[in-house]
């Protein structure tokens, strides 16, 4: 079976200091978590920013910043900023780090309730003018599906030339008004993909390690980090996302699937490595 790509959601938009004192804020902060997570097995750390005090944000010298600090410790992982960023910002304002040509990037694909009276909005002109701006950029998109019909809106775009090889999908599952992450979810969604398409799940809260495991069975990829679960086993804190991807990490070992390295998982990925 193909090597494992772990990623590492370090932070978020959503969860704060207060939820778990590991969640970084700050540049430097951010990059030890970041060099924690790639010493564990993390070979793609996926990016949100904040200014100090926490308050999300996706300004694009932020993101300078936050990837200088990184790359000061770990030179290799791929760095995958978010578009997503936080509920209500704007489409101009979320795409400001692919200015950057990072490696990667994400293209959310749908839009989702996200619990309470929030919306996160990502119509199919948005989504549309996002793919314009990643492609134009050179930057590999991961497809974030927050449940099936999201999956059915790629393969729509991709017919049509909007969204391109290689496509690299993530099952985001969990979200409160999005699809749950039960292992009929999983099989549905992995199913659903075309032949060549690789997909990762990202399980938020109690779903993180039960998909991980099907993941790891069934040849997929994982994303963990306290951006989806802040929690170690139920009631139990993670000191970090470290933990997180350790535990990912011995559950792959333990089936006997090695772990990819940031240049394996260009390889997979369809990256050229540098
Ligand atoms: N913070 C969420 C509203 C992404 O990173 O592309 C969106 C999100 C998805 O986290
Ligand atoms: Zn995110």
């Amino acid at each position: 079976m193909e090597k494992l790509i772990i990623t590492c959601a370090i932070s978020g938009a959503e969860v704060t200091k207060e939820d778990n004192s590991f969640v970084p804020y700050t540049a430097k902060e951010m990059a030890i978590e970041a060099y924690l997570a790639a010493q564990a097995g993390a070979s793609i750390i996926h990016l949100h920013v904040r200014e100090d005090d926490g308050t999300p944000t996706q300004d694009v010298a932020r993101f300078q910043q936050v990837i200088k600090e990184i790359r000061k410790l770990c030179p290799k992982v791929i760095i995958q900023p978010s578009t997503g960023g936080a509920v209500g910002m704007s489409n101009d304002e979320r795409l400001q780090p692919v200015s950057l040509k990072p490696e990667m990037c994400t293209l959310d694909c749908g839009s989702v309730n996200f619990g309470g009276n929030e919306v996160f909005i990502n119509s199919e002109d948005d989504i549309i003018y996002f793919a314009n701006h990643i492609y134009q950029n050179n930057v590999l998109p991961e497809l974030e599906c927050f449940g099936k019909m999201h999956v059915d809106q790629v393969m729509r775009l991709y017919k049509k030339g909007l969204i391109q090889d290689h496509l690299h999908f993530s099952f985001v599952l969990g979200v409160p008004g999005g699809m749950t992450g039960e292992e009929r979810d999983f099989h549905f969604l992995r199913e659903s993909i075309p032949e060549g398409a690789t997909y990762s799940v990202a399980g938020i809260g109690k779903y993180e390690f039960p998909l991980a495991k099907l993941a790891i069975e069934y040849g997929g990829h994982v994303r963990v980090g306290l951006e989806d679960n802040l929690y170690i086993e139920k009631g139990k804190l993670a000191q970090g996302n470290k933990d997180l991807v350790e535990k990912v990490a011995q559950m792959a070992r333990a089936f006997g699937r090695d772990i990819a390295t940031p240049d394996d998982a260009r390889r997979i990925l369809g990256i050229k490595v540098l």
